[in-house]
Formats: structure tokens, C-alpha cells, sequence
């Protein structure tokens, strides 16, 4: 995402909302700001639970999402015990989905640099927002101390629900498989994520290197992950939880990229790419 661009759409929202005009209509979406930096993440303390969304700037060099998740009746220390990391991955993910969590959406992975822009339904509740990239350490930023608390509290009496954003294609999640509702197209796009379960899903988009395949991803992988990466992150939706729904605003350029989903597996911990959710798309 172009950062001109970036910045010239709050300005252009910001004119449609003091335009004047009286007339009855849903009001304009609530914008929150999230700036990731290497391993911090800052971002209001408190908001109106409703359609919401969220710009995460990433300042920082490595690569940063902000997952968002909660827990009904969870409190933060509970929640902040469930997102760190334990020495199995499937134990990890097993006692994290005890807890029922929902991940109504969060801001997808990008470069530094870089920024990731998605609209989501924030129920009220305490939320942590986190990132679970790896450094090259091999440590998740979340164990380097890179989430913070949210609390997203109920809509004041009487607030109309603001509308949902339009959007030009539809993505469904699925156990394990993406389906596009058209084929994507170079430009700038809001996509609408459909989760069909039965599993938590995420949409992210990833470049690929010029005369790279998904071939060369998955061997990349099966590598261990070593030498350059072959593809890069620009954006995605972290979420949403099976039967939601979410929107990611991307802008593509002709070439090729891939949709993967990173989210451990229920039964086995292995990230959905590897049970075949990855898809190569082209852009013309
Ligand atoms: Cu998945």
C-alpha cells in the first residue's frame, strides 16, 4: 500500500463527514490506528464496540500483523497466558482454542515500511492485539513482549451501526481451500473475507518474487524456511472466526502472488498451508 495513498483516504473521509449534509445514513466508519514498531505495538487503549477499521502502520523492520483476540470471560492476565507460546505447538494451540477465543479480525502481515488496512466487527470485551511473527532468532515477537491491551466497550445508546464497507470480490475461507468470487485484478481492492469454517481461517496476500511459483514457496519451506524468502506479505484479514465476515483493502500490481492461511490446524498444529491452503493467483 501506497503511503500517499494511505493518507489521502482519511482526508477523504474526513471531507464526506463534515460535508454538512444532514440527511439520515448510517455514520462513517469508526478509523483506528495501530503503529507496529520492532517489538511494540501502540494503539488506543479503548473503543466503541461496531464496524471498525483498523490501519496498522508497520514502522518497524520486520515483518508485523495485529491479530486481535479475546475470550468471553477471559481476563487480560488469562489472555495474555493463552497467546504465549508453550514448548508443543499442538499443546500450545489445544489449550488456546479451550478457552473458546474469537478472532473477529485483525490487521494482515506486511514489510516494514509498509501498512494493512481491514475493517472488522468488534463485539464489546477485552481484546489483546498481538503479532506472531517469527524473528530471525526464531522467537515470536508476542515473546518479545509485541502485544497490548484493548478494550472495546459496548456502542453508546441509540448509535445507528455503521455501514459495511463495499467491497469488489469476496474470498470464502474454508477447511482447507480459497474461493474467489472473481478473479483479482491489478488496483486497489476491498476484498470482503468470508469464513465457512468449520476452523478460525486468515486470509494473507503474498507477493512472489519475480519467476517464482507457489513450487518454489513450498520447497522454501520444506528447506526449513532458509535463504531469501521467496515471497512478500502485503496485507491480509487475521480472522475472522467461522461464520464472519471481514474486509481487507489490498492494492495489487500485475504478477504473481499467493493467499495462505498460517493458522494452526485444530487437530494436528500444522499451519493450514501445509493441509493445501495456499493458492497461486495471478494479476494482469
Ligand atoms: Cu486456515
Amino acid at each position: 500500500m501506497n503511503m500517499a495513498r494511505l493518507r489521502a483516504t482519511p482526508l477523504l473521509a474526513l471531507c464526506v463527514a463534515c460535508s454538512g449534509t444532514k440527511s439520515a445514513g448510517p455514520p462513517a466508519l469508526n478509523v483506528v490506528t495501530i503503529t507496529a514498531t520492532d517489538f511494540v505495538f501502540d494503539a488506543p487503549d479503548t473503543i466503541p464496540a461496531g464496524l471498525t477499521t483498523f490501519r496498522m502502520l508497520n514502522q518497524g523492520r520486520e515483518l508485523h500483523q495485529a491479530v486481535i483476540f479475546g475470550a468471553p470471560g477471559k481476563t487480560f492476565a488469562e489472555l495474555e497466558a493463552a497467546e504465549q507460546p508453550t514448548e508443543s505447538m499442538v499443546g500450545w494451540w489445544h489449550a488456546f482454542l479451550a478457552m473458546q477465543p474469537t478472532l473477529p479480525g485483525g490487521p494482515g502481515v506486511v514489510t516494514g515500511g509498509d501498512s494493512s488496512i481491514i475493517t472488522a466487527n468488534l463485539a464489546p470485551g477485552n481484546y489483546v492485539i498481538a503479532c506472531f511473527m517469527a524473528s530471525p532468532d526464531g522467537k515470536l515477537h508476542v515473546q518479545k513482549g509485541m502485544f497490548r491491551r484493548l478494550v472495546v466497550t459496548p456502542a453508546p445508546a441509540g448509535a445507528t451501526a455503521a455501514a459495511e464497507p463495499k467491497s469488489d470480490v469476496t474470498v470464502t475461507l474454508s477447511d482447507f481451500a480459497f474461493a474467489t468470487s472473481s478473479p483479482l485484478t491489478a488496483g486497489t481492492h476491498t476484498i470482503r473475507v468470508e469464513n465457512s469454517g468449520p476452523q478460525i481461517h486468515e486470509l494473507t496476500i503474498e507477493r512472489l518474487a519475480p519467476g517464482k511459483t507457489l513450487a518454489d514457496f513450498q520447497q522454501w519451506l520444506a528447506g526449513g524456511m532458509r535463504g531469501p524468502p521467496v515471497s512478500a506479505p502485503v496485507g491480509g484479514f487475521a480472522g475472522p472466526d467461522k461464520g464472519k465476515v471481514g474486509w481487507v483493502t489490498v492494492t495489487l500490481t500485475p504478477g504473481t502472488y499467493l493467499l495462505t492461511c498460517y493458522v494452526p490446524d485444530a487437530k494436528d498444529g500444522a499451519p493450514h498451508l501445509l493441509h493445501g491452503m495456499v493458492q497461486q493467483v495471478t494479476i494482469s
